[in-house]
Order: C-alpha cells, then sequence, then structure tokens
C-alpha cells in the first residue's frame, strides 16, 4: 500500500494539473471565435474532487461498478480518462467547445465511458439507487447473465442535497431495500453562491441514518490525526471542529501566514500548540490545515476499503473548494478561474515544463513506474464498460375485439394478453408506477406477473381469503416496480432501466404509467432519461378535460406539447384500440433499436436510431370502427396519420384531430358534409412525428434534397389552397395549429387553454369549444359558401 501510495499521490497531482490545465486553455489559449465570451469549467469546483476520484479511479472501483460524477467534476473525469488512453487531447483541447470534451460528463456526447451523464443536479445522484435497483432485479431473473453486482456510486456536491428528488430518492430506496449504493458527498461546504449553512452536516448525517443508510464521516487527513497525537494536538483538534465554515475557507485562502496568525491569536499557548504549530514552516501548515479527509488519499482508500458489506453508504468527505489552487476556499470561487499569472505559478509549482502541458508523464518522477501502476489498475482492466443486448422481437400487434373501450383500458388488455402469452418479450417488460397502477389499468398485467421484491412477501389478504381483485405479492420473479407518489422516481427508474442494456447487457422493457398531468412533475428527470438515450414506454394516462369529473386539477393541457418538444421520445395519441395496437407493437421494437441510419426518405424522421414512446390515453370509451389492419392504416398509424375521410378534389374544409375527440370530428364532419363537398377528415395519431417529419424535410430541401417530402407534406399534396384546415384535440390548440403551415392552409385550431372546470366530458367540450358543434360553428364562420343548417349551440 505504501508503494501505492506513492502512486496515488503523483497521480492526484497529475490529474489535479491536468484538469485545470483543460479548463484554462479552454479559457485563455484557445482562439475564440466571434462572440465568443469566457468558457467556464469551474477549477475550483473540481478540484475538490481530485483526491476522491483519484483514491476511487485507481484504488477502489472494479469494472462492474458505475458512477455518476457530479457535473463540475467533469474536467477531473476527462483528465483521469486522457491519462488511461480513452480521451483524446484534441477533445480536451477543444473542452466544451463543438465537439469537444462536454462540461458536464455526457453518456451520449463523451468518448470516454460515462456511465451516468449529470448535469441537472440532484439527478445523477438519484440515479444510482435506481441502478442498483435494476441490478438487483436483473440479478433475480433466471434468464439474466450471472454477474457479479457492482456498486452504485455518486459523487454529490454538498449544495446538491437541497434538490427534493434526493430525499424521494431516499425514502423509495429504504422501502425497495436499497443495497451497493455509495454516496460521496463532497463537503466542500459551499455552493454556487455562497457558504453552506453551519452544521448541516449533522441534518446530512441524521437524515441518512433515518432511511437506513450507513454514514462515514471523513473530516480529517492522516496528517491531521497525526498532529492531534502531538502534545497541544488535541486543542488544534477542538479548533477545528469549531472553526466555523466561513473563517475556514478565508483561512485556506489567504495561507500559511494567516493561519499561524490566527492560530496563535486564538490557541497559541507558548507551550505545547505553539511548539507544534513551530514545527511547521508557513507551507506545511497550510498543508496541515488543508488536509481534510476527502483530500487524503490515504484515509480515503482506507474508508473505502473498509467498507465490506452491502448497505447503502454515504460518504461525508470533508473537502476545500479550489484545493490545491490558489482559488482554494475563496466564496467567490465557483466558476473561478486561475488567471495567467496565477497558473503560470501553479504550473511552475506543478514542475511542467512549458510545451508540456498535455503530456501525460510530464514532471513525473519515475513514468514508468507510474505507466505500469495505470496498467494494472482493475477499474480499466476490462475497458469500455458500453453494453449490448440482443434484441427481443415484438410479437406482432395484439388486436381487441371490444365494440366499445377506451385506450387506456385497452392498453391494460394487451398488456394483460402479453403477461399470459409465453412471448420472450413479456419476460423483459418491467412495469413501474407511483401509486396509480391500479388506476391506470396495469392491474391485470400485476396480477398475473407479480410485484418485484428481493424478498418475498404475502399477500395476506389472499392468504386470508378476503376476496380482492387484486394479487399484491412480491418477489424475485415479480415484474413490476411499484413506486410511491413520486414521479421524479418514475423516471428515475425508467432512465435506470431503460439503460439496462447498456449498463448491464440485459435487454429490459420499461413500461411506466402515470396520471398524464404529473409527467410535468417529473418533466426534469424524462428529459434526463432521454437525454442519457434511456430506453422505456411511458403512458400518460387519464389525459385532457375528458378525464371530466375526475377533477379540474388532473386536467393535462400542455403534456402534447410535451411528447411533441422532447428530444428522445416519439408521442403518439391514439383514439382508438387498432391505432394503439399497432403503435404498441411498433413501440416495443423501436425502444430496441441502435442504427445509426440516416432519416427514413418516406417521412424523414430517424426511426433507425430508435428512442422512447410516450402514449397519451384517456378513461373516454368509444365505439369502435371496423377492424383495420392493413398496410396503408398500420403505415399511416406509425408515420403519424391517416385519411378517416380523403377530402374531394374540390374540399372546402379538412377537420384533422388527434386523440379522443374522434368521435366529434367525424359528426361535424358528417353534418358538415350535407352543405359543403369533398370534406376531409384527417386522423393524427402523432402529432409529435408528422411535425419532426414535416421539420426534417424541410431541413433536408434547404440542404439540396430538393425531392424531400414528409407524410404531413403528402398528405396535403392536391389540397385546394382555398381549404381550411379545422384543428380539434383535447390539449393545448398550438398541438395541431402548425399544420396550417405545411402547405399554406388557413386554420381554426381548436383545443384548450384554460383549466379546472369540472363537469361531464360534454359539458367541458362544449365549455371548451372542442364539441361537432363548434367544430361546425369555426366552419361556418370562415370556410366560404352558403350557410350552415347544422350549427349548433356554442357555449
Ligand atoms: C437543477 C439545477 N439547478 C441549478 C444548477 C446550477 N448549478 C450548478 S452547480 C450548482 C451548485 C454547486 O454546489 P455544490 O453541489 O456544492 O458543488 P460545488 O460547486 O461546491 O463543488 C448549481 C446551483 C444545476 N446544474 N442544476
Ligand atoms: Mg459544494
Amino acid at each position: 500500500m505504501t508503494g501505492d501510495l506513492k502512486m496515488l499521490r503523483e497521480l492526484e497531482r497529475k490529474i489535479l494539473w491536468l484538469a485545470c490545465w483543460t479548463v484554462h486553455n479552454a479559457n485563455h489559449l484557445r482562439p475564440k471565435g466571434d462572440g465568443d465570451v469566457k468558457v467556464g469549467g469551474h477549477q475550483a469546483s473540481c478540484a475538490s474532487m481530485v483526491s476522491i476520484m483519484t483514491a476511487l479511479y485507481f484504488h477502489t472501483l472494479r469494472p462492474e461498478d458505475r458512477v455518476a460524477v457530479k457535473p463540475h467534476a467533469s474536467p477531473v473525469f476527462h483528465a483521469i480518462q486522457y491519462l488511461m488512453g480513452n480521451q483524446t487531447r484534441e477533445k480536451l483541447e477543444n473542452f466544451r467547445g463543438y465537439g469537444g470534451a462536454q462540461s458536464y460528463p455526457s453518456r451520449t456526447k463523451d468518448i470516454d465511458d460515462v456511465d451516468f451523464s449529470t448535469g441537472s443536479v440532484g439527478l445523477g445522484v438519484a440515479i444510482t439507487a435506481f441502478a442498483s435497483l435494476v441490478q438487483d432485479y436483473l440479478a433475480a431473473k433466471p434468464w439474466a447473465q450471472d454477474r457479479p453486482l457492482g456498486r452504485m456510486i455518486a459523487l454529490v456536491g454538498d449544495a446538491e442535497l437541497d434538490e427534493g428528488n434526493i430525499y424521494e430518492c431516499l425514502q423509495e430506496g429504504w422501502k425497495h431495500n436499497l443495497r451497493n449504493t455509495w454516496w460521496i458527498i463532497d463537503y466542500n461546504r459551499q455552493s454556487l453562491d455562497s457558504v453552506v449553512r453551519e452544521g448541516l452536516w449533522k441534518r446530512i448525517e441524521a437524515i441518512f441514518r433515518a432511511f437506513g443508510w450507513d454514514v462515514v464521516r471523513l473530516k480529517h487527513g492522516a496528517l491531521q490525526r497525526a498532529a492531534f497525537g502531538e502534545p497541544g494536538g488535541e486543542r488544534l483538534r477542538d479548533w477545528i471542529d469549531n472553526c466555523p465554515n466561513q473563517l475556514y475557507s478565508v483561512l485556506t485562502y489567504q495561507g500559511g501566514a494567516a493561519w499561524r496568525r490566527r492560530l496563535m491569536d486564538e490557541i497559541g499557548d507558548q507551550g505545547a500548540v505553539t511548539a507544534l504549530l513551530n514545527r511547521r514552516g508557513d507551507d506545511q501548515l497550510a498543508t496541515l490545515m488543508n488536509n481534510l479527509g476527502g483530500q487524503c488519499i490515504e484515509t480515503l482508500t482506507q474508508a473505502f476499503d473498509a467498507i465490506d458489506h452491502d448497505r447503502p453508504t454515504a460518504f461525508l468527505a470533508y473537502t476545500i473548494k479550489g484545493w490545491g489552487t490558489p482559488l482554494a476556499g475563496h466564496k467567490d470561487n465557483h466558476a473561478g478561474i486561475m488567471t495567467k499569472a496565477q497558473m503560470a505559478e501553479f504550473q511552475a509549482s506543478m514542475g511542467v515544463a512549458t510545451g508540456e502541458e498535455w503530456e501525460p508523464m510530464a514532471a513525473v518522477e519515475d513514468p514508468a513506474a507510474l505507466q505500469a501502476f495505470l496498467d494494472a489498475t482493475a477499474f480499466f482492466a476490462a475497458g469500455r464498460r458500453r453494453y449490448g443486448a440482443a434484441r427481443q422481437p415484438a410479437p406482432g400487434p395484439i388486436f381487441l375485439d371490444d365494440a366499445e373501450l377506451s385506450t387506456q383500458a385497452g392498453f391494460g388488455k394487451i398488456l394483460d394478453a402479453l403477461a399470459r402469452s409465453d412471448s420472450p418479450l413479456a419476460d423483459r417488460i418491467v412495469t413501474t408506477s407511483p401509486d396509480v397502477t391500479v388506476s391506470t389499468n396495469l392491474g391485470s398485467w400485476v396480477n398475473r406477473r407479480g410485484l418485484f421484491a428481493r424478498d418475498e412477501l404475502a399477500d395476506t389478504f389472499r392468504d386470508e381469503r378476503v376476496p380482492s381483485a387484486q394479487k399484491w405479492r412480491f418477489s424475485p420473479q415479480g415484474q413490476h416496480i411499484e413506486l410511491g407518489i413520486a414521479e421524479m422516481n418514475l423516471f428515475l427508474v425508467l432512465g435506470a432501466a431503460g439503460l439496462s442494456h447498456s449498463l448491464f447487457g440485459e435487454r429490459l422493457i420499461p413500461i411506466g404509467t402515470v396520471y398524464d398531468p404529473f409527467v410535468a412533475r417529473g418533466l426534469d428527470a424524462l428529459n434526463y432519461a432521454c437525454y442519457q438515450d434511456a430506453r422505456f414506454l411511458i403512458v400518460g394516462t387519464p389525459s385532457g378535460v375528458t378525464l371530466a369529473p375526475e377533477g379540474g386539477a388532473h386536467q393535462s393541457i400542455g403534456s402534447q406539447l410535451i411528447g411533441i418538444s422532447q428530444d428522445g421520445l416519439a408521442a403518439f395519441e391514439p383514439a382508438y384500440l387498432d391505432e394503439l395496437s399497432v403503435i404498441m407493437d411498433w413501440s416495443f421494437d423501436y425502444l430496441q433499436r441502435e442504427g445509426e441510419g440516416d432519416p427514413d426518405e418516406r417521412t424523414w424522421l430517424r426511426d433507425e436510431t430508435g428512442g422512447s414512446v410516450y402514449l397519451r390515453l384517456t378513461t373516454r370509451a368509444l365505439e369502435q370502427p371496423a377492424r383495420r389492419n392493413d398496410d396503408a392504416f398500420r403505415q399511416g398509424v406509425i408515420d403519424g396519420a391517416y385519411w378517416w375521410r380523403k377530402p374531394g378534389p374540390n374540399a372546402d374544409i379538412v377537420i384533422a384531430y388527434q386523440g379522443c375527440v374522434a368521435p366529434e370530428a367525424i359528426e361535424a364532419a358528417g353534418r358538415i358534409g350535407e352543405d359543403r363537398r369533398d370534406i376531409g377528415v384527417l386522423a393524427i395519431t402523432s402529432a409529435d412525428r408528422l411535425n419532426a417529419g414535416w421539420t426534417a424535410a424541410q431541413r433536408a430541401r434547404r440542404r439540396g434534397l430538393i425531392g424531400a417530402a414528409s407524410h404531413v407534406e403528402r398528405l396535403m399534396t392536391g389540397l385546394p389552397s382555398h381549404c381550411t384546415l379545422i384543428t380539434v384535440t383535447d390539449g393545448h390548440p398550438a398541438t395541431l395549429a402548425w399544420l396550417g403551415a405545411v402547405a399554406g392552409h388557413r386554420t381554426v385550431p381548436l383545443g384548450v387553454e384554460h383549466f379546472g372546470q369540472t363537469g361531464t366530458i360534454d359539458d367541458l367540450y362544449r365549455h371548451f369549444s372542442i364539441n361537432a358543434d363548434a367544430i361546425i360553428t369555426a366552419a361556418h364562420g370562415l370556410a366560404p359558401g352558403r350557410p350552415l343548417r347544422n350549427l349548433g349551440q356554442l357555449a
């Protein structure tokens, strides 16, 4: 270990240097483009992590371990990977630049084997807990490979602990018997703006313990602990332990002489303490005072080595923001960057010669020995740990024969059919829901496939023969992860399970359900999951004002726009069961695609790359049309729209609808059709995909592919220019309003802009003008021709 310690200390210096140099280069040296501002890079914020990450990556970690690196430690992460040959100099020179290494570690954009992306603070922390849950889920399944359980580790900023999702995750973790999770808190007592509250550590420790975590406090480094053993050392320890955070920071910033003055003033005794201080020069004294637990390789490696259990563990590692740099301790240092003069001095102190800045072995005492040490590092021995898993074939659409049913109920029935089937894909499905399992129609699936828990838990109601529609039996074989009511957790589980193929080499098909308005409650975690390219199906149901008596508070208005705007997520809103069947089957395949292909020239959608899927469903039971299962129907449903009623050559009006207002659109078309020729009805299943294809085709044309045409453009071909589009949906009118821009048609977008009103569906459709009467009135007001006779009553 002594030899290793020497190597680790050498590496610690090297990594600090490379991280600081990367940021310095990006800010001060790289030629700037027009309008380029300071690049940033948080030298101080990453410096406090250097010791912790050196100890972890070069001593503690094993290939099966996974780490979420706090956003601003990105330069440290990239420096480590650069030393190991997994990151290029070119990308480091271009840090934060176009195509360069990312400011915050990114699974999708960086090349250096990032385990979890970070950036939006709190989410990278919590996903480690859910990744551990997914790891346990896999370990319990007969079809999964037997692999060593890794530790899921988060490097956490202390101010990051203000994020509420962390506490939601702690509670959920406790319920699920969380294990193999380490959170290492960079307790530098500084946030972005300021210094954290005194005594925060006590609260942090109490909270972790309350949820069953072990807490390991790493307050003093080995040098400090040795000094405490000297005569007068106890007084020094007391002084340090009682020193307010702000003062410790100020003195750290001011350096050795200031430490001496202050300590002499406060505890100098002309006896043992004075002698203790006087045995050290100013530099040594500063080194001693900076030797907190989180900046001491020896302390850190010992603490990590000492963990011989799988209980979740929080390490409270006292650190110094800006450690090892002239920025150390200053409260304004969050985005602080050394000046050129400070950097020159820092470089000299590091012994790195000019021109050798990027040399991995510059200023290294024994390069061959260090290289041998790097080559033998366990964590990197397995190479890049980005796995893949075979695709599970989608079983084909499961069509339902109900004459009248809602899409939400249909979804439940399709899953029930899958649960009863012996399709291998069904074995890979894992469902999850934040306390709305039964009310979103997952009940039958759960009855058949059971709930997941590491340990069996009987259903007492069943055992005591109390009749109940729900079997609530937990077992390792179970395929449903029941969550408490925290939508952030829902999307974090979907994120972790949706990366299972990549993190653990095992395919999962995660399906989550949530009341549609509460997609917004977990939105940042949804975005985070998509950003990492996790693959899952999220079902938002019930949605819109159609949930009518359910209550005004639960109406979703903007969620269709989320579906349109969220990258990595294909959003559908089917009206009829046949559409739903086709979409679900397509989704099972789409979730598993990993192609790099060019856009499909039919739709201009990048379908080869795959992605996640969002289904917006409803509890409104609709009378079903005759079975449709021809290729054109299936293709239209997936591409985003098909003609329910194709407009004739002289059409004055086209009604385009999305979702469960289909009967209103169809009824209105019938009534208008008595007075207008050639009326068309466009059934839209995915405004998102129509819009994405249209945007992509325009881009392709601008690039010279003049023949590029998207699905919606082809649908609109031949519509006379005087034709008016009336769009209608139970959601924000902007969802479909853009359709008028596709081929230059006047458009009347009907939809919902206000919420809170309760009533029956009839009341609300009338109130919001999305019923047949409203559509007819819109047509009457705008489309040319003689008055319509079938005008109805408007609210
Ligand atoms: C959700 C979210 N809100 C705000 C930010 C901006 N931000 C980045 S780091 C940070 C605070 C950092 O403090 P801490 O976690 O203690 O890390 P340190 O800089 O001390 O290393 C903030 C507010 C963010 N990245 N994500
Ligand atoms: Mg901090």
